[in-house]
């Protein structure tokens, strides 16, 4: 049914519940404040939430360190509470997406305990080494090995686990059974539970090279886009398709290879997955049509929706990074005292995501971008958590400052994230209150009403097609009667005759520079 493949034009709200709202007062967020704004997020008008992870975790890594699947880790609540949120949800027409990790788990897992135990077989389902070297020179996303030797019972250097991001995190072997099974009763522990869908993470990584080459000795990359990992997403699919309605694979994929990264999404394996890179790219006409027109001819053969997505909890926000000489996304960009203009990056952020709501396919919204929310850059160092910035001895800032708990209220102790007053487990800056929901509320020309107005215009929109205007400064097309235009270049007349539907700033006949407008034909063309 035409319900079933809602997932093809659906805006997915990205929830990180430490950081969304506290509903018991304890200084992190929680199911009971998701709950709580499940009519704000109705009022937004997404069609589903994606949590990153909310099992239980000692937190090496925001939570995609899971330690049991099968609880929710109690700062946020209980799998009882899930159950109740996901049916809350569901009442009020919004599906729940919720995210699954299957290249690691937490060392405090039962498993990886028992392989340090060296409990019989435990260590098959991971990748331990005997060796006096570093197995390999794979070298970390978050810097550092990407192996720990353990201790032996009597003191003496032990085998070597593989971790591809924190020793916190130990790669599981997919050769192993288990591995298979137990993902597989995750999924349906989640599914039988009213989960929509799941995100994948870091979906091109859990299939190694079992030689363990070196990355200077591999002909092709040992970890990343190995084949065999599309067996692990054909059996996930099958799992999906057996419920009704189906369940839905998103897949967190960076591959620049627009081949690689559609065949993850042929029929029997993953429905649709983020495209990063049209934030990977500056604020530039040319860029940003060449990312679209590259994905749309991506996906075109595999016949999956494109998934446009602007930022997320691992990125500098929008309206931060198009306020600076290098507005692409880069984790190599991320440093401290980068020169930023943020009213420009707010001008900008509003017409990406003007460009972003009306192409068409799926659309991923992290929580705060509603708002233009900017990157708070100058948290305390003795606050930041992220391993990113521990490990990489301080020059990498982390991604805390995208974590930044929201503000809901324009004054309050927490600007309203909670009604305690308990400090929020990162603290926010002292005028998080300008942004928060209660002010754009009440604001016409907000970020928020931009947004609220776009998401539902949107859900009308026709065919695409470029509308050619030979202007290197514009990008432009329409869909069905619609005609979006986006101005980078100086202030722009406005075709005529145009009524401006919904622009991303108050126009009088001319587009500013860093501009957008939605545009529809004056029917009496007066
Ligand atoms: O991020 C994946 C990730 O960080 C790597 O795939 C990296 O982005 C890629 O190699 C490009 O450099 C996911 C989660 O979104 C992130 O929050 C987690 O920290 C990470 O996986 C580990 O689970």
């Amino acid at each position: 049914a035409a319900s079933d493949e809602w997932w093809r034009d659906a805006v997915i709200y990205q929830i990180y519940p430490r950081s969304f709202a506290d509903g018991d007062g304890d200084g992190t967020g929680d199911l009971a404040g998701v709950r709580a704004r499940l009519p704000y997020l109705k009022s937004l008008g997404v069609d589903a939430l994606w949590f990153t992870p909310w099992y239980l975790s000692p937190l090496a890594d925001g939570g995609y360190d899971v330690a049991d699947y099968r609880v929710i880790d109690p700062a946020f609540g209980t799998v009882e509470q899930a159950e109740q949120l996901i049916a809350e949800a569901q009442s009020l027409g919004i599906r729940t997406i919720i995210d699954v990790v299957p290249n690691h788990i937490s060392s405090e897992h039962v498993w990886f305990r028992e392989a340090l135990a060296d409990e019989p077989g435990a260590r098959e389902r991971f990748w331990f080494r005997e060796s006096e070297e570093l197995p390999t020179d794979w070298v970390s996303s978050f810097s550092g090995d990407t192996w720990t030797r353990t201790k032996n019972a009597d003191g003496t250097p032990g085998a070597w686990y593989l971790h591809l991001f924190t020793p916190e995190q130990p790669d599981l072997n997919w050769n192993h059974p288990d591995v298979h099974r137990e993902h597989e009763e995750i999924l349906r522990f989640w599914f039988d539970r009213g989960v929509a869908g799941i995100r994948i993470d870091s979906a091109t990584m859990p299939v190694k090279d079992p030689a363990f080459p070196n990355l200077q000795d591999a002909a092709m990359h040992p970890y990343v886009d190995r084949d065999g990992v599309h067996d692990i997403y054909r059996e996930w699919r099958r799992v999906a398709d057996e419920y009704d309605p189906p369940r839905v694979l998103v897949g967190e994929i960076w591959l620049a290879d627009p081949e690689r990264f559609a065949r993850y999404l042929r029929p029997d394996e993953i429905h649709t997955a983020f495209n990063f890179d049209l934030m990977g790219r500056p604020w530039d006409a040319v860029e940003l049509r060449d990312s679209i027109e590259t994905t749309l001819a991506a996906h075109a053969p595999v016949d999956a929706p494109a998934t446009w997505v602007l930022s997320n909890h691992d990125v500098t926000r929008p309206v931060t990074r198009y306020g600076r000489e290098d507005s692409s996304f880069s984790f190599a960009t991320k440093r401290f005292g980068v020169p930023t203009d943020l009213t420009q990056g707010t001008h900008r952020a509003r017409a990406a995501a003007l460009l972003t709501a009306a192409l068409p396919g799926s659309l991923y919204l992290y929580q705060g971008d509603e708002l233009g929310l900017p990157e708070v850059e100058d948290l305390p160092h003795d606050a930041l958590q992220d391993p990113i910035f521990h490990r990489s001895a301080g020059q990498d800032p982390g991604r805390d400052g995208c974590r930044v708990p929201l503000p809901w209220t324009t004054t309050g102790a927490s600007f309203g994230f909670n009604s305690q007053g308990f400090t929020p487990w990162l603290p926010q800056p002292a005028d998080w209150g300008n942004w928060s929901v209660e002010r754009q509320e009440q604001d016409a020309g907000s970020m928020l009403q931009l947004y609220r107005t776009a998401l539902e215009l949107r859900r009308g929109f026709g065919e695409f097609r470029w509308h050619e205007l030979n202007h290197q400064d514009l990008i432009a097309f329409t869909r069905g009667d619609l005609l979006c235009l986006v101005n980078f270049g100086p202030p722009l007349a406005l075709p005529t005759p145009y009524e401006v539907l919904l622009a991303s700033t108050t126009v009088a006949g001319e587009l500013p520079t860093d501009a957008a407008a939605w545009l529809r034909p004056i029917p009496s063309g007066v």
